[in-house]
Formats: structure tokens, sequence, C-alpha cells
């Protein structure tokens, strides 16, 4: 019997384990409900969008940074995967800029890099379609809170950002 209710138990923790984290407005269909803003510059765009009606828009005449994120539960010693999509328009790096363009990044204890749909430290410029990014990233053993950010740095132009999930990455 024992055996039994730690069987069940263990499916159900199982099943429990594949379920999304809750990204509150990931798809920006409700203003930036459930997001925060460094500094202005960052608004809701009504017109263009991947995932329903609306995207999150960061825009800069003159070359600059912003970011927008936020904050989420996380189990320990886990893999997620972030998945969302970018649009670039007229994304012009700073001169002597090292880094530039549209880049995602994860706050744990060690955050990980910025990223693009390239890679580390490969922020997205190239105008045109939506790029879908998406990878993963491993907690800490001492990690419960997570934050997801995205910024545009060291650039002007105007970038887009929607349909954003992350979910448990199970059997790694
Ligand atoms: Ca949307």
């Amino acid at each position: 019997m024992f055996k039994q209710i730690m069987l069940m138990l263990g499916c159900s923790c199982f099943i429990g384990s594949i379920y999304a984290v809750e990204i509150r407005n990931g798809s920006f269909e409700n203003g930036l409900v459930g997001w925060s803003v460094k500094k202005g510059l960052v608004s809701v765009d009504n017109s263009v969008s991947a995932v329903g009606k609306a995207s999150l828009r960061i825009s800069f005449e003159k070359p600059t940074w912003n970011r927008i994120f936020q904050k989420f539960a996380v189990k320990p010693d886990t893999v997620y995967k972030l998945e969302y999509q970018v649009k670039c328009e007229n994304v012009v790096p700073q001169a002597g800029a090292r880094i530039a363009g549209a880049a995602s990044w994860i706050f744990l204890k060690k955050n990980t890099p910025l990223r693009g749909s390239q890679g580390p430290w490969k922020l997205d410029a190239a105008p045109g379609k939506w790029q879908q990014v998406s990878y993963t990233f491993k907690t800490g053993k001492d990690d419960t809170k997570a934050s997801v950010g995205f910024q545009l740095r060291n650039a002007s132009g105007t970038i887009w950002i929607d349909d954003v999930k992350i979910t448990e990455v199970t059997g790694k």
C-alpha cells in the first residue's frame, strides 16, 4: 500500500513538473501588466504583433539602452526553456559598442549571458520578419527566484518582443 501511494505521488509530481512557468502577460495583450520597466521609452504597440494583437516596443532615437523584466519562481537545479519572438527595425549600433541590439537574459544568482537568436552575446539587429528565439538555462542550487529581461542595448532604432514563454524541461 505504501509503495502504491508513493508511486501515485511520484506520478503526480512528474505531471506537475511539465507545467509552464507562469509568465504574466507574455504576449503583451494587456499593456505592460506584470512587467517592470527600468525607465521610459518602452510601450505596447497595438499595431504590430507576432501573436495576438499587441507586442512590446522599445524604441530610441539616439543610442542608449533600456530594459524590461518580470520576476518568477523557479526550482533549484532545474532546466528551463525561454522562448520568445523578436523583430527589429533601423537598429544602428552605437559607435564603438562591442555588443548592440535586442537581447534577453535570465537574472539568477549567476545571470545568464545576454542572448539573441544566434546565441550568447550575439544580439539581434537585422531588420525584417519576426525571429523565434529559444534557449535553455539551468538554475543553481540556491535559486528559487528569477527574472526574465529584454533590452535594446547600445543602439538606436526599434525592437518588438512578443510571445514570451518559459517552460520547465524534463529529462535533462
Ligand atoms: Ca502579442
